[in-house]
């Protein structure tokens, strides 16, 4: 049985009183939920602020991004033990807005899922394909060569250690969203293939959708057998939405 997990990822938005008011509103929330876990990303200069709000809370924490490195003269970056500091559970690995404005590759994210869980956190393993390779019928290729790609250096023990996320590029705030039978045949996919190599943690893994799930369309997508959550942009932003969201994951 696996608990649908409902994350709300905030990219680069709002201000810290944003964040408070929207710490605070989700916190309040989601103390009513049973049976679905939630769970908020900020902005990295939001997380104390998140640590605070959300300390008596059922939220967790979690983070955009994280470095492979743990130390050292690497301006910019932020070690996943800086997140765990900070009571972050999960960590978004992936995102096809890093793959695509900072070229990030298989390689480098499987360095970032192996930091993140020698942390003590979980990530949120994000795989998609755009437009034009779902056009070119190149769909199951593309994320499964993404998969390959992470598989190769980690290792298919670690699938037991994270989330995944389908993200479809073109519906990544552009509105558009798979239609429950795309979403759903992308996802019984991906578990078949990690099937292939160990059935018990292909079985485990919950498997989130993202791209433009809001209130109207959640329900419909998180009855799919294998969609066991959304990973969700704009509509995290707004509190009724993303808790309506919650709510239809129960
Ligand atoms: C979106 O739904 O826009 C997302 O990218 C969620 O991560």
């Amino acid at each position: 049985m696996r608990a649908p997990l409902i994350a709300g990822n905030w990219k680069m938005n709002g201000s810290k009183r944003d964040a408070r008011a929207l710490l605070g509103g989700v916190a309040a929330g989601a103390a009513s939920l049973q049976g679905a876990e939630v769970a908020v990303c900020p902005p990295f200069p939001y997380l104390a602020l998140g640590e605070a709000e959300l300390a008596d809370s059922v939220v967790c924490l979690g983070a955009q991004d994280v470095s492979t490195e743990s130390a050292g003269a690497y301006t910019g970056e932020v070690a996943a033990a800086m997140l765990a500091e900070f009571g972050c559970r999960y960590v978004i690995c992936g995102h096809s807005e890093r793959r695509d404005y900072h070229a990030e590759s298989d390689t480098l994210i499987a360095r970032k899922l192996q930091a993140v869980i020698a942390n003590g956190m979980r990530p949120i393993l994000c795989v998609g394909e755009t437009l034009e390779q779902r056009e070119r019928g190149e769909t199951e290729a593309v994320i499964g060569a993404q998969l390959d790609g992470v598989l190769g250096v980690v290792g298919i023990e670690t699938f037991a250690d994270l989330e995944l996320a389908y993200e479809p590029v073109w519906a990544i705030g552009t509105g558009k969203t798979a239609t429950p039978a795309q979403a759903q045949q992308v996802h019984a996919f991906v578990r078949a293939k990690l099937g292939v190599s160990d059935r018990r943690i292909a079985q485990g893994v919950r498997i989130l959708y993202g791209g433009s799930m809001k209130p109207g369309n959640a329900a419909e997508l998180l009855a799919q057998p294998d969609i066991d959550g959304g990973l969700i942009g704009g509509a995290s932003l707004d509190v009724d939405d993303f808790l309506a969201i919650c709510r239809a994951a129960e």
